[in-house]
């Protein structure tokens, strides 16, 4: 029997910065350009703006076995990409039965879902939300508001994370600005 000793650590529910924590995750566009689905709009920026900043991954110096529950806190800057709300790659667990659970600290923002049997659903968020994934949907977060969204999460160590099959066909539904507000729209590209 392997014996940890427990600990704590701190979560700055202002900026996201948990203390201590393993090594912080940065995604930039060029790590998701093809996630987009404006490619086009996409690649325009990477080339005349450069590089942008999506979001920010501080998890838990924790071992991913069985037993153990990871955490971290994900901190998705505002923006879109032609229209198209900055987001997470997203995923589904390798272990497709293990569930997650999220909860809003600070901003506006949103959890889409999907099965691989084709249901889909969308849940808004904010500080003090608590999302349940359940086992077997993939879940992408993204920021519908103007200040950064940050989240916490909590998930089985052995879940893992299968983003291949996200990056091959995509979620079949966007999260689009529309006027103020957020629309869930059909992804003309999904599967295709
Ligand atoms: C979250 C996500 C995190 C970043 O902790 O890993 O928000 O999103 P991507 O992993 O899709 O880049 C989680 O769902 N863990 O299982
Ligand atoms: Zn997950």
């Amino acid at each position: 029997m392997n014996v940890m000793t427990p600990f704590q650590a701190t979560v700055n529910l202002q900026n996201g910065v948990i203390q201590p924590a393993a090594p912080i995750i940065e995604r930039r566009l060029s790590h998701m350009r093809r996630m987009y689905a404006n490619t086009a709009e996409a690649e325009r920026i990477l080339t005349e703006e450069g590089d942008r900043l999506i979001y920010e991954v501080y998890p838990a110096d924790l071992p991913e076995e069985e037993g153990h529950v990871l955490y971290c806190t994900t901190i998705i800057h505002p923006g879109t990409i032609g229209g198209e709300f900055h987001m997470t790659k997203g995923h589904y667990h390798s272990k497709r039965d293990r569930g997650e659970v999220y909860m809003g600290l600070a901003g506006t923002g949103g959890l889409l879902l999907q099965t691989e049997d084709g249901q889909t659903h969308y849940e808004p968020m904010v500080a003090g939300t608590v999302a349940y994934v359940p086992p077997y949907w993939a879940h992408r977060t993204m920021n519908t508001g103007t200040e950064p969204f940050i989240f916490f999460a909590a998930w089985p160590g052995d879940a893992g994370h299968d983003y291949g099959t996200i990056e091959e066909l995509g979620f079949a539904k966007l999260v689009m600005q529309h006027e103020n507000h957020a629309i869930v729209t059909d992804n003309p590209k999904y599967g295709a």
